[in-house]
């Protein structure tokens, strides 16, 4: 590794010449056909292992140049990502995409029609798996040596499809054509244990080591995809997990006696691990495979996070020194107690400083303020399925509960209130308590959330413990979601800013302000959204028929379907101005095109309710002449990465109306401000840090603060109350009831209504006055052509701070201790 001739050298040209010819010999000796008879598949494919080769040369120099600086890494655990396309990505990264377009116009093919084979693997869920991908591109970036992992899902999040309407859910087959994007490794294959039982270690009679014989063991097989900086040599990599049947899997002896399915029971349960991602976002479905894979991801990581520390170290003096582990939400946080029985009971290191290492070495990320979210496991599934980590649980939580007693004499209700164990009729682990007492940092991912999780959710641990408490901003990367996902505005940018230096450095972005009053730049700034939103009219009339005008307001509401979100409330909305237009017909209307994106987790039948709604409503407002004249509401299935970075760069209104002290943080409310959306909305999450960037004139403010909300709550609310008192309220209610969106069937959405009238738990309807009397402010502005212009400008030019780059920043200064390094070229 460290003699010179074994040293990476870079293996492919960089002219076109040497790009066409390599493109050539891959379709030629990968593909095995020519270029008379090569299909579309066949295309991609080429086009992809061409870019990629050009990563993997950077990929070998990055990887010499850590082990040569044998440097402090940050491994990012994480249940899901949210990667997005490659090929785009990658032609940007290796600056390729110029050689790229002639060579393809000259063989009659374009680049668009190849990418419609550039499958993105739907690896997670929403936010929280994009905000995993966000921060591996700024880690590249900024030189940080770093790894990911994560589960290589066979079956990422489900395929949205409507039938009448109703949300129907498609298997995602993403590795269908194959992934060219990710190498194997089958060498670094680990072993991992479940059930079976434990035993004292005669080493330690005793003693706190002990010996897990597993009752079922299961291959984990590494691949990697690579992870490109921007404008640097860093290539860092993602390393997802594959669960396999161990070698004994197999029943010969079954076979033998004909009974062939049978026969292969153990390597169909052994690789179910990993078939297929939980579709449930921000709530814990708790069943025995859920939890099953992510031991699985944690045991596989941990050992090859150790397996690469020895690559250059021995002893485990310094393993916290090397190695620095970021725990993304509760879901990967089984680490805790995996690295202590490793440490204990594999590498007999004394209980003591075992601990002392893996506090060291682990941080947690908390996402949600949501009670739901915060998983528990029942301690009679751990004790079967992981009897030894349950074991070390109630080892760690009677060190803590020690140090809890002894801060807090003579206090019974604070050992009970700071337990692991939460108890009950069913006991159950508390992982977010795990995750506490094991890290050295525990962060919230805007400052409200942070502030809110000290005083509610994670409060008895915040006063213990105040120095482990941090706030860390979540940002968006600018290179996926401005200067991919919206070319036209980037170039104007560039122009009005002298150079492209604003992509790695996104507070550059405040040289725009100055613009922002010249009615050129305002003129060519809305000349780029209008072509944006004629782009994307055009997607949407090709996926669901409806025709919309590139002129209208382009009102977007797009995120996972959840209650707390308030889909709702917006539905309201839509409905107030229906029935606006049909009461007078004659007065003139701003014209609005409501779009909606998002799916709901397949159990959550209120949300799937809400969808449905969406849909019918939309059908009626779409086909109506004297509505669809000034209304038009679209809901193009299936919103994911792809269609964000179409839908992103036309919004004019970003909707970002969660209920005040529910929103962790939101990231599509960065990407939409970014690329010059206003947003609506409430003070909640990162809302709050957006207004204040970019001013308070800049930004839609309406309904209650965290504090009223729980005021309200606290003071008893009732739904009622407020359709009783708010005409319009009540008519948009009633027209839902009257069964006006379903033939006149009174009964469809009955369940809709009921929610709204009798429960309406996150408040929808005490926030409706304040919300559509901001709709309407909102139409004020927009009528002002010259102003809202200059909103959107200010928008864009003032949210700099969102960079993930800055967030990625803020955890190595602050929790990682992390120094780049740089790569040469
Ligand atoms: C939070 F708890 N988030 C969870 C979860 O299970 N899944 C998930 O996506 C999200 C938050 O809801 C968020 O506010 C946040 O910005 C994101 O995590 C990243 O921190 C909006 O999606």
């Amino acid at each position: 590794m460290t003699e010179a001739r074994h040293r990476p050298r870079r293996t492919v040209g960089d002219s076109l010449e040497d790009f066409e010819r390599d493109l050539i010999s891959n379709l030629y000796y990968q593909r095995g056909t020519t270029i008379e008879s090569a299909s579309g598949p066949d295309g991609y494919h080429t086009l992809a292992v061409t870019v990629r080769d050009r990563l993997v040369d950077r990929y070998a120099r990055t990887a010499a140049a850590h082990y040569a600086a044998n440097p402090r890494f940050v491994y990012y655990l994480s249940a899901e990502y949210l990667l997005g396309r490659q090929l785009r990505q990658n032609l940007l990264y290796t600056d390729t995409e110029r050689w790229v377009r002639p060579i393809a116009e000259d063989l009659g093919v374009s680049l668009e029609a190849l990418e419609v084979y550039d499958v993105e693997p739907g690896l997670g869920n929403g936010g929280l798996g994009r905000l995993a991908a966000c921060l591996l591109d700024s880690l590249a970036t900024l030189d940080i040596p770093a790894v990911g992992y994560g589960i290589r899902y066979e079956f990422g999040i489900f395929k949205q499809t409507f039938r009448d309407g109703r949300q129907v859910e498609r298997p995602d087959d993403w590795t269908f054509y194959g992934n060219p994007w990710e190498f194997p490794a089958p060498d670094d294959r680990q072993l991992v244990g479940f059930y079976g039982a434990t035993q004292p270690d005669p080493r330690d009679p005793g003693g706190l080591r002990r010996v897990w014989v597993p009752g079922e063991t299961v291959r984990g097989e590494p691949r990697h995809m690579l992870v490109p900086g921007y404008g640097t040599q860093t290539v860092n990599i993602i390393r997802l997990w594959q669960a396999r049947a161990s070698r004994e899997s197999f029943d010969l002896a079954r076979f033998g006696v004909g009974q062939y399915v049978e026969a292969v029971d153990d390597i169909v349960r052994a690789e179910n691990i990993s078939k297929v991602l939980y579709p449930d976002d921000s709530t814990e479905p708790g069943r025995e495979l859920r939890l099953k894979q992510q031991y699985f991801l944690v045991a596989c990581s941990l050992r090859d996070i150790i397996r690469r520390y020895r690559l250059r170290n021995s002893g485990w003096e310094h393993f916290a020194d090397k190695v620095v582990i970021q725990l993304n939400d509760t879901h990967p946080v089984m680490a805790v107690t995996e690295l202590m029985r490793l440490l204990v009971d594999e590498h007999g290191v004394g209980w003591d400083e075992a601990w002392d290492i893996t506090r060291r070495t682990f941080n947690y990320t908390c996402h949600t303020l949501l009670p739901e979210a915060l998983e528990t496991w029942p301690v009679r599934l751990l004790e079967r399925l992981l009897p030894r980590h349950m074991e070390i649980i109630y080892a760690i939580n009677h060190f803590f509960l020690e140090e809890v007693r002894a801060a807090y004499p003579g206090d019974t209700d604070m050992p009970r209130r700071m337990s692991i164990i939460q108890e009950g009729d069913e006991r159950r682990v508390r992982m977010a308590h795990l995750a506490v007492i094991g890290s050295t940092a525990v962060n919230g991912v805007a400052e409200l959330q942070t502030k809110l999780l000290a005083e509610t959710t994670l409060h008895d641990f915040a006063v213990l413990w105040p120095e482990r408490f941090h706030n860390v901003t979540n940002g968006v990367t600018p290179r996926r979601f401005l200067r991919m996902a919206n070319p036209r505005l980037s170039e104007l940018i560039t122009g009005a800013l002298g150079d492209e230096g604003w992509l790695t450095d996104l507070e550059r972005l405040h040289g725009l302000g100055t613009h922002a009053d010249d009615p050129d730049f305002r003129a060519a700034w809305r000349a780029v959204k209008r072509q944006n939103k004629g782009d994307l009219a055009a997607a949407v009339e090709r996926a669901t028929g409806v025709l919309i005008d590139p002129d209208a307001l382009a009102d977007v509401m797009i995120k996972r379907f959840h209650e707390y979100k308030r889909q709702q409330l917006k539905l309201l909305h839509v409905i107030t101005m229906m029935n606006r237009i049909r009461a007078d017909p004659q007065a003139t209307y701003v014209p609005r095109t409501v779009l909606f994106g998002g799916k709901a987790a397949p159990g959550y039948l209120a949300m799937k309710q809400l969808i449905e709604l969406v849909n019918a409503v939309a059908g009626v407002v779409n086909t109506d002449p004297v509505l669809a004249r000034h209304l038009r509401v679209v809901f193009p299935p299936d919103y994911n990465v792809t269609k964000a970075q179409f839908v992103i760069p036309a919004a004019d209104l970003s909707e970002q109306i969660s209920l005040a002290g529910k929103e962790a943080s939101g990231t599509g409310n960065m990407k939409l401000a970014l690329n010059g959306a206003l947003t609506i909305g409430t003070l909640d999450g990162a809302n709050i840090e957006i207004r204040d960037r970019v001013g308070a004139d800049n930004f839609f403010l309406f309904g209650m603060d965290a504090q009223a909300a729980a005021d309200l709550r606290r003071s008893g609310y009732s739904p009622r109350a407020y359709y009783e008192a708010d005409f319009e309220l009540r008519l948009a209610v009633d027209t839902i009831a009257s069964g006006a969106f379903a033939k006149g069937d009174r009964d469809a959405f009955a369940p809709v209504v009921d929610a709204m009238l009798h429960r309406d738990e996150y408040m929808a309807l005490a926030d409706y006055r304040a919300y559509v009397d901001c709709q309407d402010t909102v139409e004020q502005a927009w009528l002002d052509t010259e102003r809202w212009t200059r909103m959107s400008i200010l928008n864009t030019a003032r949210c700099g701070f969102f960079s993930s780059d800055r967030t990625v920043r803020e955890y190595c200064e602050r929790i990682w201790k992390v120094d780049p390094v740089r790569v040469n070229p």
